[in-house]
């Protein structure tokens, strides 16, 4: 047992130090699979900062993806025009006072390519690469009881069976990493290419002379579109559910801005940490209600955020979230702008949406309703009438062809659950996930689930992780999961497993907070509703960053209640 090879402290034992500085010395050998402390599953940015945290503490961790790259998401999704959606001063790493202060970021929302070569940059400035197995697939986890210890298998490029041993299995792969595609019937037969956002080919998409067919208009759409619209002969967007895009406003960084944040980066860090989505301290949500302010004060209060752009209109007045009819509100001033946009009312009222804002993600994008003014771009409705078959040319919906020769699914991912459901886990007495989340994905503090010991999930259902800049929960998770590993060993503890009652508790209370807000009155991948036949349940806890961060040190500091320890 590593507790007792390190004692009561996590200083790193002299055999780990030689392991390390062994692979060290061969930077592309991964270290021996034999007996690690932590298998960890994916190389995006939650497995590359639990890898750097687990070797400051010793811990011999190896990281296993099954891309040929670091990067994760930020590697899988590189559609024209893909960027993050939270500026990126506040979607990056905070550990390293040194990192954050070197890196320089070009634009105020990274593309893709700069977020992939920020993950590059943090693999090799934190020298991770020794430590991470790539085209490399995890495919199955087994519970051992007797050894107390995960039995890992996997599988290479090439076919080759892996097997590795690991006291703790640490799932970072990512809430949304399976991509999903509708059982479209007759999809074999497409005679033209078929992209998926979520899985996009690393040679370059030409779509110059094309008749582009994109299906779906969530955060991925409303980036490709635009992008597409720029090449391509045609475009023909087809929409079952129209969204909320508010303008991000993108643009070089402004070089004031950021050395105004690096001058106190760590103050800057703190005080989006107080924020429920642990960003935009620089623009705080407003917790007067919309429906106490007079009609005039409103909308300057909604145009004022527009202009800033991104997430914060959602803060305009504090019970935007809460209370369906100051939501309406907000609602109505973006069918307001997205009528002054689009010329043409037909188009605009088409792309005018009906469900609460926010209820679904907001998409941020610029461009995406000014798009719809150009000649080569088309609009179909498929919400009364669904897509029935693809075709050799095309598709079929509401007994019209449409023609097209080069297919863009952008219809999203199995969310949250996705990536271990179709895995090949089980758990205590041989108890399988997918049995075990029936139901739903129960948990205990987004972090664990009963009856699975020594195994956490990084961004998992139960987490405020989908509300927040995701790398402020990643750094939270992966900080608390380092903790809770010194603190048993500190104990004397080979095992943890979250109890019954506590994930009770937790699902009730995450399901309660959800029930006062409006995120319960659409369908929606937090509610696994994008999926059919997925178990309706809703998934991210809606506290807020800093109630969930106190909740998690309270557990603690109280000697980690609601866990039961082996
Ligand atoms: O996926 P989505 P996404 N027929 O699920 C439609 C993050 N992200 O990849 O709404 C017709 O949002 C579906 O229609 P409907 C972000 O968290 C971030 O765009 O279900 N249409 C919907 O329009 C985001 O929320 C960034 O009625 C079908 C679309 O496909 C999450 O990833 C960028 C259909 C899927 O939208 C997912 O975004 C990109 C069918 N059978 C993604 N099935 C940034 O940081 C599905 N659809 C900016």
């Amino acid at each position: 047992m590593l507790h007792r090879r390190l004692g009561a402290r996590c200083h790193l034992a002299d055999d780990l130090k030689l392991d390390y500085k062994d692979a060290m010395s061969n930077p592309d050998a991964p270290p021996t699979s034999e007996a690690l402390d932590l298998l960890i599953v994916g190389a995006g940015f939650s497995g590359l900062y639990m890898l750097h945290k687990a070797r400051t503490m010793g811990l011999k961790s190896l990281v296993v993806d099954a891309a040929p790259s670091v990067g994760g998401t930020w590697y899988a999704n590189r559609y024209p025009g893909a960027r993050v959606d939270i500026q990126s001063l506040e979607y990056s790493f905070s550990f390293s006072e040194a990192l954050q202060q070197e890196w320089r970021w070009t634009e105020r929302y990274a593309s893709q390519p700069e977020l992939l070569r920020y993950a590059n940059h943090v693999a090799d400035r934190f020298g991770l690469r020794n430590g991470i197995q790539l085209n490399t697939r995890m495919t199955s986890a087994v519970f051992d009881d007797a050894a107390q210890r995960w039995q890992v298998g996997g599988v290479g490029a090439d076919g080759t069976p892996e097997a590795w041993q690991a006291r703790f299995l640490v799932m970072a792969s990512g809430p949304l990493s399976s991509p999903y595609t509708p059982d479209f019937p007759d999809l074999e037969t497409f005679s033209g290419s078929v992209l998926h956002t979520a899985a996009w080919p690393h040679e370059p998409v030409d779509f110059s002379g094309r008749r582009v067919g994109v299906v779906g208009t969530g955060s991925s759409a409303v980036q490709v579109i635009p992008q597409a619209a720029r090449q391509a002969e045609s475009v023909t967007v087809f929409q079952r559910t129209a969204s909320y895009v508010v303008p991000a406003h993108n643009g070089p960084l402004d070089p004031l801005h950021e050395a105004r944040v690096k001058a106190d980066y760590p103050g800057f860090r703190a005080r989006n940490r107080q924020m429920r989505t642990g960003f935009g301290s620089e623009h705080p949500t407003n917790p007067a209600s919309a429906l106490a302010a007079s009609p005039e004060a409103r909308n300057a209060a909604f145009e004022t955020r527009w202009r800033e752009g991104g997430f914060g209109l959602l803060g305009s007045f504090g019970d935007l979230m809460l209370d369906m009819r100051a939501n309406a509100l907000a609602a109505e001033f973006v069918r307001g702008k997205i009528r002054e946009i689009v010329h043409d009312p037909a188009t605009a009222a088409l792309l005018s949406p009906r469900q609460a804002i926010g209820c679904k993600r907001l998409c941020v994008a610029d461009g995406y309703y000014q798009t719809f003014n150009l000649s080569n771009v088309h609009l179909v409705d498929v919400s009364d009438q669904p897509i029935e078959a693809i075709t050799p040319g095309g598709l079929r919906a509401g007994g019209r062809e449409h023609a097209f020769d080069t297919l863009v699914l952008a219809t999203g991912f199995d969310a949250v659950t996705g990536p271990m459901r179709r895995l090949d886990l089980r758990g205590r007495n041989g108890l399988r996930i997918q049995d075990k989340w029936r139901d739903g994905p129960v948990n205990y503090l987004g972090l664990t689930v009963a009856g699975f010991p020594n195994l956490f999930n990084i961004i998992g259902a139960g987490s405020t992780a989908a509300f927040t800049s995701v790398i402020v929960s990643i750094e939270h998770h992966v900080d608390w999961i380092a903790d809770c590993i010194a603190w048993m060993d500190a104990q004397g503890h080979s095992t943890i497993e979250a109890t019954d009652d506590a994930e009770r508790e937790w699902v009730a209370q995450v399901n309660a907070i959800a029930a006062h807000t409006v995120f319960l009155s659409c369908n929606s991948w937090y509610l696994g509703a994008n999926i059919p036949g997925k178990t309706r349940m809703f998934m991210p806890l809606a506290s807020g960053f800093p109630a969930y961060a106190q909740r998690c040190a309270a557990v603690a500091d109280q000697g980690y209640t609601g866990f039961a320890f082996g």
